[in-house]
């Protein structure tokens, strides 16, 4: 099936296309860039949603519940698990899938598990890829659920327009360590587990997380949640309601909106340069060379690294002449 098949399969909501499609976009196939190119026009009207957190938080949980509450409400759910590939979650898919079992039995919900590991910096680019064919296929939600742990994940986060923070009561210090860069991302905070002691903690140390972050045109609202139970799922889809008409309504929403365009164009173009930088230095040897001068202290390690973007546009503008 040739890329023009495919956006035409795909916009027609076949099932069999839609996987195919996204295979070939975590491939990054030349059909993949293809098929992305020709769905876009087809993309903005889904509501896409990012589930991120620490490792074990429940986000799982969550997005199983968010997922049959959003099918309550009429709505076709896409689902992105990025499988962490961290010791703890270990199997974790596994336990995703009998979790959701009954998701993946409804037409109306089409779920995907996206490995992390090995995908060197390009965890950001095919996410936003594969929330951009779901959209193109006429999902009415797109949920990406990532462990927000490293810079990776921050840039997920980019692919989506209303991004749900999840911290839980366990672990005490969870919201203090949480990355400052993943709470300027979010647009609903979550506390899960909030049958666990200590949850008015919890949310009371989010407060002032969000009172002395910089004022800004939406204001964050915290979300109690027991995912295990389904409490308060009602209220958190309600709050991803209200932020996604607050995006497509208001005239401030339009700056937020060129904001998110701006991080996501500058999160794949960083992905990209990176996975470039990486191939070439593989391929050409260029890395070896480079890793042996500065150890050895015969070069300095900026000027080495600028020696591997020298090599990456080198390498470039080959394959372009080719
Ligand atoms: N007490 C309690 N436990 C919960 C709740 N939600 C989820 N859990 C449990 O927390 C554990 C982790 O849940 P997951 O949904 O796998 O968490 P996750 O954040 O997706 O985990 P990773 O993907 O491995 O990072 C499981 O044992 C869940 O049953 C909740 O609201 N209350
Ligand atoms: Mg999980």
């Amino acid at each position: 099936m040739d890329a023009a098949e495919l956006v035409a399969r795909v916009a027609a909501g076949e099932r069999r296309a839609l996987a195919r499609a996204i295979t070939h976009v975590e491939a990054d196939s030349a059909t993949g860039r293809a098929v992305l190119a020709g769905l876009y026009p087809r993309t903005g009207r889904a509501h896409t949603i990012g589930v991120t957190g620490s490792a074990g938080v429940g986000k799982s949980t969550l997005v199983a519940a968010l997922a049959r509450e959003q099918r309550r409400r009429g709505r076709s759910v896409g689902i992105v698990a990025v499988d962490p590939s961290s010791p703890f979650s270990h199997g974790a898919i596994l336990g995703d899938r009998i979790r959701m079992q009954d998701l993946t039995a409804d037409a109306g919900v089409f779920m995907r598990s996206m490995a992390s590991r090995g995908n060197l910096g390009g965890l950001a680019e095919t996410a936003s890829g594969v929330v951009d064919v779901f959209d193109a296929a006429g999902y009415d939600a797109v949920i990406v659920e990532t462990v927000g742990a490293g810079q990776d994940e921050v840039e997920v986060a980019t692919a989506t327009e209303s991004t749900v923070l999840v911290s839980t009561p366990a672990g005490g210090d969870d919201v203090q360590s949480m990355k400052a860069g993943l709470m300027e991302i979010a647009q609903v905070m979550v506390v899960n587990k909030a049958d666990l002691a200590g949850v008015e903690t919890t949310v009371m140390q989010l407060r002032g997380l969000l009172a002395i972050a910089p004022p800004r045109g939406w204001q964050p609202p915290i979300v109690k949640t027991v995912a295990r139970t389904n409490e308060g799922i009602g209220e958190l889809v309600d709050a991803l309601d209200k932020h996604r008409a607050y995006l497509r309504g208001s005239t401030h929403a339009e700056v937020e909106r060129r904001e998110l365009a701006r991080a996501q164009i500058i999160a794949l173009a960083r992905a990209a340069l990176y996975r470039e930088a990486l191939a070439t230095a593989a391929h050409e040897g260029v890395l070896a060379g480079l890793v042996e001068e500065v150890a050895t202290r015969r070069r300095d390690p900026r000027a080495a690294a600028q020696a591997l973007l020298a090599a990456v546009w080198r390498h470039r503008s080959g394959a372009h002449e080719a």
